[in-house]
């Protein structure tokens, strides 16, 4: 490693002096890999330092574009009563799309829950039964983001029977399974019910079907489905994610274990409405319908451990390439720095990586 080499040439005191600005510049910005360079003090005075980096976690909601397929499948046009499973003689709720009161458009997926009562996107209720009642909800970027932690969708009146999440890599053009759900997962998807506590390092990937999100248990008592992040984590990093190291050696020496967090689009497929803990009943088809109050993504800008910061312009976010990188994930050298061909950062070595940087036209051969 270059670096020791040359703090071993340095006066013991400024060697001291060295490893302890980098040690400060590393660890008083918080999270590890969260600043690409610093500038450190030297015997030939100050020169950059460069390291892997990454963005911090953001709230992916806030820049999320949302579709529903299809479009007719968010009630209120014409307007239309509804009930409640919990309440299922009172049909006296509306939704009326044209007025604000009493409209449920998709946006209210998004919108802030902080402040004010809960809002939530509503489906047309299943009064065709029994062609099923489906819906899909496309939530896109435009950017390859990174998962950091669990996403959690919140439906108010009962979690979905069966529903699919799935993802995409390529903007959309395709998609694969995230996660199957579904109260019976046998019936549903032919599939043997598992949980994320089952899986091991060896099968943290595998593409499994829970029951844990969908039995029903009372609209008001559970709302969430998730999709864990966070335990799989742990799978490496312990409970509590205290050896994090740990997960970071494997996302560069597994395979597929970075892309299995990485996506640029989620879609979830609902596919069978909560049914109240029984068979559907035909005589009141008011009850059954879909209405999610929240969707929350937490997720990173994958910058190929380029960049620090990821910014959001005109509406589509962007990393801000470090390391003589470009391109919307810092995916290519810039111009004019293409001597060597271009590598993404290394979490390896622990805790401050690899920058791999891109190096400077004729540069090799002055050095
Ligand atoms: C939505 O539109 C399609 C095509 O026009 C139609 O077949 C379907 O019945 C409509 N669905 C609802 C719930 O109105
Ligand atoms: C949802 O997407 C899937 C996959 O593209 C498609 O087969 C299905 O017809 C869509 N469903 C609706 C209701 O649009
Ligand atoms: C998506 O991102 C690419 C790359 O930054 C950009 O060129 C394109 O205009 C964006 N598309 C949309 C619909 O925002
Ligand atoms: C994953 O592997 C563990 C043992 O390594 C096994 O017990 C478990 O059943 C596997 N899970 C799945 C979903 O294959
Ligand atoms: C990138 O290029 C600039 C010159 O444009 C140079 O000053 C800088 O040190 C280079 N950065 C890295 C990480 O190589
Ligand atoms: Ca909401």
């Amino acid at each position: 490693m270059p670096m020791v080499d040359s703090c071993a040439m340095l006066p013991q005191l400024l060697l001291l002096l060295r490893c302890l600005s980098l040690t400060v510049a590393q660890y008083t910005s918080g999270a590890p890999y969260s600043s690409c360079k610093s500038l450190v003090s030297t015997d030939d005075g100050q020169t950059w330092e460069y390291y892997a980096c990454q963005p911090r976690p953001m709230a992916m909601k806030q820049f999320m574009q949302i579709k529903v397929d299809p479009e007719n499948i968010t009630c209120g046009a014409p307007p239309e009563r509804f009930c409640t499973l919990e309440n299922p003689y009172m049909c006296s709720d509306e939704c009326d799309a044209s007025t604000p009161e009493l409209a449920h458009p998709p946006s209210l997926m998004a919108d802030s829950e902080i402040s004010g009562p809960i809002t939530y996107w509503q489906t047309v209720t299943w009064s065709r039964f029994p062609t099923p009642l489906l819906a899909n909800i496309s939530l896109s970027w435009n950017k390859s983001l990174e998962l950091t932690d669990d996403i959690l969708i919140t439906f108010e009146y009962g979690r979905p029977t069966i529903m699919v999440l799935d993802k995409s890599l390529d903007k959309g053009r395709t998609w694969q399974p995230y996660q199957f759900y579904a109260d019976d997962c046998l019936e549903a998807f032919g599939m043997p019910p598992k949980k994320v506590s089952e899986l091991s390092a060896t099968n943290v990937t595998r593409v499994i079907c829970t029951e844990q999100y969908s039995r029903w248990v009372g609209s008001k008592n559970e709302k969430n489905v998730r999709f864990e992040v966070r335990d799989r984590f742990a799978i490496f990093a312990g409970p509590g994610l205290r050896n994090i190291d740990n997960l970071y050696t494997r996302m560069e020496s597994m395979k597929g274990l970075r892309d299995f967090f990485t996506f640029t689009d989620l879609r979830l497929r609902l596919l069978r409405p909560a049914l109240g803990g029984t068979y559907v009943q035909r005589d009141n088809l008011l009850k059954y319908f879909y209405a999610i109050s929240n969707i929350e993504v937490p997720a990173r800008c994958k910058c190929n451990l380029h960049a620090d910061q990821c910014t959001s312009r005109d509406g589509t976010l962007q990393c801000d390439c470090e390391h003589n990188t470009t391109g919307q994930d810092c995916a290519r050298c810039a111009k004019a720095f293409k001597a060597k061909s271009w590598k993404p950062g290394s979490y390896l070595p622990t805790p401050s990586g690899s920058p791999n940087t891109c190096e400077a036209a004729g540069s090799l051969g002055s050095k």
